[in-house]
């Protein structure tokens, strides 16, 4: 041993066994290198084609959330328009569907490149090492957005944060992550997608091109499994889909009335429909409002968690009750709950909306049951769940 001996070496020949040592060697044998993973799955053209359509389901879901955010809290200038009234549900639906295929799609593509966890150097360059922390970030935020979206799909916030603002927040981490990860990779993906050989068939597993096929085909069944929530036609083979054609009327309830704590107020005799403009206040009781002239339309609810229901809904006109009031139609209007608390008891009805929106009576030809929203409650076109506001007491003029 010499004094000038750099300071790491000795570090390193202080921890690590000698090179060449009995130890070293068993070491160097033991632990695996990207190399040592030669099974199908993990060639990269496998990983790209799974990459492909990883991007396609990503971008699916990335637009239509982003749209999804701009009707709950429209920007100056967003526009969304009230025809055609299943607009919000497609988009929403393509947006829980596209989430849903992407976590086989995920899972597979983890699958086929975890190899690279073993690539050695671990860190070769300073954009080495940015890529590699990048790529952390990209599939923390992926798994991020999947995980709390199937979560809330199930209506299960098992969560301390709000999840809008944090599944909204890390969709954009994740869309960043994305972009960058395929400006770096284009020269690999654009190799990698030539025609899909299989130059090292390997007869103990799968073949590349069974590999992709298996993903494909669960990718599929998630979906079909699911799907039934939002697309009437898939109802009956979609053992998983979370919601039903359950509940009063024949259509599921959210938020009962009992859990929003509302039950005496809406069955109370006293209960009155104020509808604010200006200083001027007219209260309408529920005998009242089932004598103003009804209109019946087909409507669907389209919640933000997925399930959307078409049902024929009975009420009175948005615009009569403007004009009841005095005011012409080209307002917002606000409507308030009976509910004391939670995110949705009230709602902001934009201009484009007025003319198609009814505050409904009845549901299905009954009236309208205490968990749908008795006495009233909104029914706007090509609108989120979120915004069809039940249990309404108070319709003010903006
Ligand atoms: N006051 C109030 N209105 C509400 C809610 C709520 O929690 N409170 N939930 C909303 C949601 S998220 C949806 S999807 C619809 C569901 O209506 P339904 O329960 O009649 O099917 O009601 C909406 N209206
Ligand atoms: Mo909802």
């Amino acid at each position: 041993m010499t004094d000038d001996e750099p300071r790491h070496q000795r570090v390193k020949r202080r921890l690590l066994p000698a090179e060449g040592s009995r130890l070293a060697r068993l070491i160097d044998r033991v632990q695996p290198r990207e190399e040592d993973f030669r099974g199908p799955a993990h060639h990269e053209k496998v990983t790209a084609r799974l990459g492909v359509w990883l991007g396609v389901a990503f971008l699916l879901c990335f637009a239509t959330g982003l749209l999804s955010h701009a009707i709950q809290k429209p920007p100056g200038w967003f526009v969304w328009p009230a025809a055609p009234v299943n607009l919000y549900r497609v988009t929403q639906g393509v947006h829980v569907i596209s989430g849903i295929a992407a976590i086989p799609l995920l899972l597979a593509k983890l699958w086929s490149v975890y190899p690279k966890l073993f690539s050695r150097p671990l860190i070769r360059s300073l954009p080495h090492a940015l890529e590699r922390l990048s790529i952390l970030v990209l599939s923390g935020a992926a798994f991020f957005e999947l995980a709390t979206g199937l979560f809330n799909v199930a209506q299960n916030y098992l969560w301390g944060f709000y999840f809008p603002a944090a599944h909204y927040a890390v969709a954009w981490l994740a869309a960043g992550s994305i972009l960058l990860h395929v400006a770096v990779k284009l020269p690999v993906i654009r190799r990698a997608l030539g025609r899909l050989t299989e130059d090292e068939p390997d007869r103990r597993g799968l073949s590349r091109r069974a590999f992709l096929r298996t993903t494909y085909l669960a990718t599929g069944v998630a979906v079909v499994a699911t799907a039934g929530a939002t697309v009437p036609l898939l109802r009956e083979v979609s053992p998983l889909s979370w919601r039903s054609d359950r509940g009063p009327a024949g259509l599921p309830v959210n938020r009962t009335a009992g859990a929003a704590r509302v039950t005496e107020l809406a069955m109370s005799p006293d209960w009155r429909l104020e509808i604010v403009h200006g200083t001027r206040t007219t209260a309408l009781s529920l005998a009242e409002l089932e004598a103003l002239p009804q209109t019946t339309a087909e409507l669907p609810i389209a919640c933000v968690e997925g399930w959307s229901q078409s049902a024929s809904w009975t009420g009175v006109p948005v615009v009569d009750l403007l004009r009841l009031a005095g005011a012409g139609p080209d307002h917002e209007v606000r409507f308030t709950s009976l509910e004391q608390k939670g995110a949705y008891r009230t709602s902001t009805l934009p201009t484009t909306h007025t003319r198609g929106t009814l505050l409904a009576l009845r549901l299905n030809g009954e009236r309208l049951a205490l968990d749908h929203g008795f006495p009233c409650r909104v029914i706007a076109p090509s609108r989120p769940g979120v915004l069809q506001t039940k249990w309404v007491h108070r319709l003010e003029v903006l």
